[in-house]
């Protein structure tokens, strides 16, 4: 597919459908990927993404209604551009489960838990179990966030070991301080790319 003007770049980023395009623009490729962040209410889900596209923290709480869309430019090797469609989605619990039309098309996961909160790390498996079924094989990370609260963690280091045992790359992050936010993206956007 060859695009010759920003404009017609412009209507294929808001066409979330697409989930994989290349780009030629001259010597430059840039693909675009859809990812989710899925996790339960108030594990900081937004708070990841505005760290990641926006470099931006706030304390105060403010439920995601539905779905929120962001888009964010990784710069590759060799003028590759990964372009990421950030779908953050509004945070579940066991009684709710998520909007599935939501993750369809999805390339990868990201998984988020509370780390002071258990019954979120929990929730990964129904989490998981659900992408499976609508979007099938997908790749996933998962962020265990909340770090700078650490003193109050009910997850535990056994926990996290058996998620990675479970094959999903897990890290420890804060959104407040930043620490491991890239770092999560970066080993999902390396899955995106792998697959
Ligand atoms: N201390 C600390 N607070 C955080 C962190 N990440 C998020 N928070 C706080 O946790 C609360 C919830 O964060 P959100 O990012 O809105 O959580 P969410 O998962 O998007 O929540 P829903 O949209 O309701 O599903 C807010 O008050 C954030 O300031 C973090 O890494 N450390
Ligand atoms: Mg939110």
């Amino acid at each position: 597919m060859r695009f010759q003007s920003t404009s017609q770049i412009s209507i294929l980023k808001n066409d979330f459908q697409l989930d994989y395009a290349v780009l030629q623009m001259g010597q430059n490729s840039i693909i675009t990927k859809k990812i989710c962040l899925l996790g339960n209410f108030s594990v900081g889900k937004t708070s990841m993404i505005a760290r990641f596209v926006r470099h931006t923290f706030s304390e105060k709480y403010l439920t995601t209604v539905g779905v929120k869309i962001d888009s964010k430019p990784i710069e590759l090797a060799d003028g590759l551009t990964l372009k990421l469609i950030v779908w953050d989605i509004a945070g579940s619990d066991k009684y709710s489960g998520i909007d599935t039309t939501y993750i369809t098309g999805s390339a990868g996961i990201l998984f988020v838990v509370d780390g002071m909160r258990k019954e979120t790390l929990d929730a990964i498996v129904g989490l998981r179990r659900c992408v499976n079924e609508s979007v099938g094989d997908c790749a996933m990370v998962c962020a265990i966030n909340k770090s700078d609260l650490k003193i109050k963690w009910e997850i535990t280091r056994a926990d996290i070991d058996g998620l990675i045992e479970s094959g999903i790359p897990t890290f420890k992050t804060s959104a407040k301080t930043g620490e491991n936010v890239e770092a999560a993206f970066a080993s999902l956007a390396k899955l995106l790319i792998e697959t």
